[in-house]
């Protein structure tokens, strides 16, 4: 048997099952070893049926070659060991031959492998699809505008030195011969709390450290910087260099990146410029001033930072200064200012900083979707990638958080839907005349209007005073009056009520697992507000990319009307992304995280038996089990197993499906057993397909045995 073949058995026990359907007998315990044997021989990817399981191995394995992309190519599903690439190969020819569009849908938590798993199939695809010098131009473009959204959207955390700390869905184009003509990139809400603080043991986003370590002195003396991180309050320091990371080599890899997307110099220089304003305007520090009319004002304490901050931008001090001591509240025909304190001055200084890099980084994604979208307007074939913050519980959980659980608790219900529907949809596509399994699910509804998220919101506009603590006592009041929240919240989750709870703090079960969120900022964070005297201070600033990043800031559009919440913005975008993602036929891949220390070889059982319990694998194994375990095209079936049977061995002449019914029908195996579909063979049980894949085994032992026997009489 060769080595190919070796691996590819699904009986194999020495490195574990390939397809988890096959298992036998299947449990918690069975399920679990099999991934541990599988991980523990580097064999990270295992299936069920369709889906494709991912261990995060934490060390690179040599499984991403050229040659294994060769190997792959063309190739069916399950015709070689369990590979992303042959998920990506599945869905690309799906999309090139049948017309599908796609989506990818790659989910686990945070540090799973989520971003590397989307990274692979991108590169695989773009390997496979069409050559030629546009094309390749492409490919090259949409495969690095990674490194730039990186460098902009991650940031070391607790759980991943590369955490994406936004959610991302990127749409690839392709003509009718399956040709790249382009890419549409969607981005979901940026935590942008992290520009000005971070958590113990965090970092900031990437690209202040990148550019600090990484910039030629000269850079950096145009931009005012200083190399050290420690000059910067809004860098933190406790976790400034991260082991692995190096910051330098990235910097460079993202200009090379920039320039490969089509960024012009100038654009650089105006985007390195802003990220060296937001850090100047974190040194900016106000000290009271002595009452004046019985208010509390404020002072910039030492101008020096303000003023090379206004410089970068192109500024006048005096108009960022005074944005910093006053606030113009403007109600129909009139105006009125009141001086900052300095929390208040602190608070707009953030707010700012806040608002400076977030619309920066949707500029971005705004500007590389100018340069990578398709050049023509026929119609186009989609692979939609989507790559969100994977599911995170922290020691501390705010609203950032929340947003993040929420968007995972979403494509975790629209898993269990799909995966479902689709079982359901293909049996009945194949063998249409059946009642197959029939579910006692009911396809909830994706929609939220009545979540938390919607509280949140009808209290932020609520006319009177509404705090942090007015929220959670409304949330605190409507639970105890719905005491199952679920018919609130999304399907699988659940408010808690529960008072040992500390007081500023609110309990939900999401399908991942119990998450405390502590309500302060909650409000804040929602409103996002940015005082008007500080947008109309950017506007006035004779930077070309400032001023298109604050349009509300020109005095000739001053807009009353509040604008949309963050939650609301957020539930919008996520409302058409499921949409979207509905249309097109679903791929997964579902990541596990074997280890809690970011370390090779580590399988904590517990931890991995958490996660397979929580994105549903075991359930997925059973709905997969309780119809026809097994199912596959006549062709491949036929190839694997027609030399069990005379009439089909060498060659069978007629149609594939015939064959397969000759050949089952000689080795005896019962008729309820199979349904013949329109393309595929499905077999209920997997003890049937022990019994083929036993019998090609002796098969070919026996062959084994001969042409060594015939060998020995020759020499
Ligand atoms: P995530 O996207 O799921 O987390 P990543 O894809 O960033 O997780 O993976 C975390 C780290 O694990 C990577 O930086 C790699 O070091 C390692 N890793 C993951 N997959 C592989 C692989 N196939 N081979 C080798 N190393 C791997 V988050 O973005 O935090 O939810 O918000
Ligand atoms: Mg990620």
């Amino acid at each position: 048997m060769s080595k190919m073949e070796v691996k590819t058995s699904l009986l194999d026990n020495m490195i574990g099952v390939g397809d988890m359907v096959l298992i036998e007998p299947l449990s918690e315990d069975t399920f679990i070893e099999n991934l541990k044997k599988r991980f523990d021989h580097s064999e990270i990817y295992t299936y069920i049926g369709s889906v494709v399981i991912s261990m995060n191995p934490y060390k690179s394995l040599p499984i991403y070659t050229a040659e294994k992309v060769e190997e792959y190519r063309n190739r069916n599903f399950y015709e070689l060991s369990p590979h992303i690439y042959a998920l990506a190969d599945e869905a690309y020819r799906s999309l090139r031959d049948q017309d599908k569009d796609q989506c990818i849908l790659i989910t686990g938590e945070s540090g799973a492998g989520k971003t590397e798993a989307s990274k692979f199939v991108m590169s695989y695809v773009a390997a496979v699809c069409g050559k030629g010098q546009e094309v390749n131009k492409v490919k090259e473009q949409l495969l690095q505008s990674n490194p730039v959204l990186e460098a902009f959207g991650n940031a070391k955390t607790v759980r991943n030195d590369n955490s994406s700390r936004f959610g991302k869905y990127m749409d690839i184009e392709f003509d009718f011969k399956g040709d790249p003509l382009g890419g549409v990139i969607s981005n979901y809400l940026l935590e942008k709390s992290r520009v000005v603080k971070q958590p113990r043991g965090e970092r900031n986003f990437h690209i202040f450290y990148q550019l600090l370590s990484g910039a030629s002195d000269d850079t950096l003396k145009k931009l005012k910087l200083d190399r050290d991180f420690s000059k910067y309050n809004y860098l933190s320091l406790d976790s400034a260099t991260v082991n692995g990371l190096d910051d330098a080599a990235s910097f460079r890899t993202v200009r090379n990146a920039m320039q490969i997307v089509g960024f012009m110099e100038d654009e650089v220089q105006s985007i390195l410029e802003l990220v060296a304003a937001v850090l100047k305007l974190g040194n900016i520090e106000f000290k009271p001033e002595s009452r004046c009319n019985g208010f509390d004002e404020s002072r910039i304490k030492d101008k020096n930072d303000l003023k090379e901050m206004c410089e970068l931008l192109g500024i006048e001090q005096s108009v960022l200064e005074r944005a910093f001591s006053f606030r113009t509240v403007e109600a129909k025909m009139e105006k009125v200012s009141t001086s900052l304190n300095v929390a208040q001055a602190y608070y707009a200084r953030d707010a700012l900083a806040k608002n400076l890099y977030s619309r920066l980084f949707s500029w971005l994604v705004t500007r590389i979707n100018e340069s990578i979208k398709a050049q023509t307007k026929t119609h186009k074939k989609v692979m939609g990638v989507l790559d969100i913050y994977g599911f995170e519980i922290f020691e501390d959980n705010s609203f950032e958080q929340f947003i993040i659980n929420y968007c995972n608790e979403k494509l975790q219900q629209i898993f269990i839907e799909l995966t479902l529907r689709e079982e359901q949809e293909e049996y009945i596509r194949e063998v249409s005349n059946s009642q197959y399994m029939k579910t006692n699910r009911k396809w909830s509804s994706l929609t939220n209007k009545n979540g938390i998220l919607a509280m949140l919101d009808e209290e932020c506009l609520r006319p009177g005073t509404v705090t942090d603590e007015t929220f959670l006592d409304k949330l605190n009041t409507v639970c105890a009056e719905h005491q199952h929240f679920e018919s609130r919240q999304s399907k699988n989750s659940k408010f808690l009520t529960d008072h040992s709870l500390p007081h500023n703090c609110f309990r939900i079960q999401h399908y991942a697992g119990k998450v405390l969120y502590r309500v302060e900022g909650f409000v804040d964070k929602n409103n996002d507000l940015l005082y008007r005297d500080l947008s109309q201070a950017m506007y006035k600033a004779n930077h070309s990319l400032i001023k298109i990043l604050f349009p509300e800031g020109n005095p000739a559009k001053v807009n009353l009307k509040r604008p949309p919440t963050a939650g609301f913005q957020f539930r919008a975008s996520v409302g058409t992304l499921m949409k979207n993602l509905l249309t097109k036929n679903p791929n997964y891949i579902r990541c596990i995280k074997p280890n809690d220390e970011k370390a090779a070889h580590i399988f904590t059982d517990s931890l991995v038996c958490h996660q397979a319990r929580y994105l549903g694998l075991m359930e997925n194994v059973r709905v997969r089990r309780a119809g026809y375990a097994f199912r596959q095209p006549y062709e491949p079936c036929l190839e694997r197993y027609k030399m069990l049977c005379k009439q089909t061995w060498p060659h069978w002449k007629g149609p594939a499906r015939k064959g397969v019914e000759v050949l089952l029908k000689n080795l005896q195996v019962p008729a309820e057993e199979f349904a013949y579909g329109r393309s595929k063979i499905f077999i209920r049980n997997p003890r049937t397909l022990f019994f083929l894949e036993e019998k090609r085994r002796q098969c070919l032992g026996d062959l084994a045995t001969l042409i060594q026997k015939i060998y020995r009489g020759w020499k």
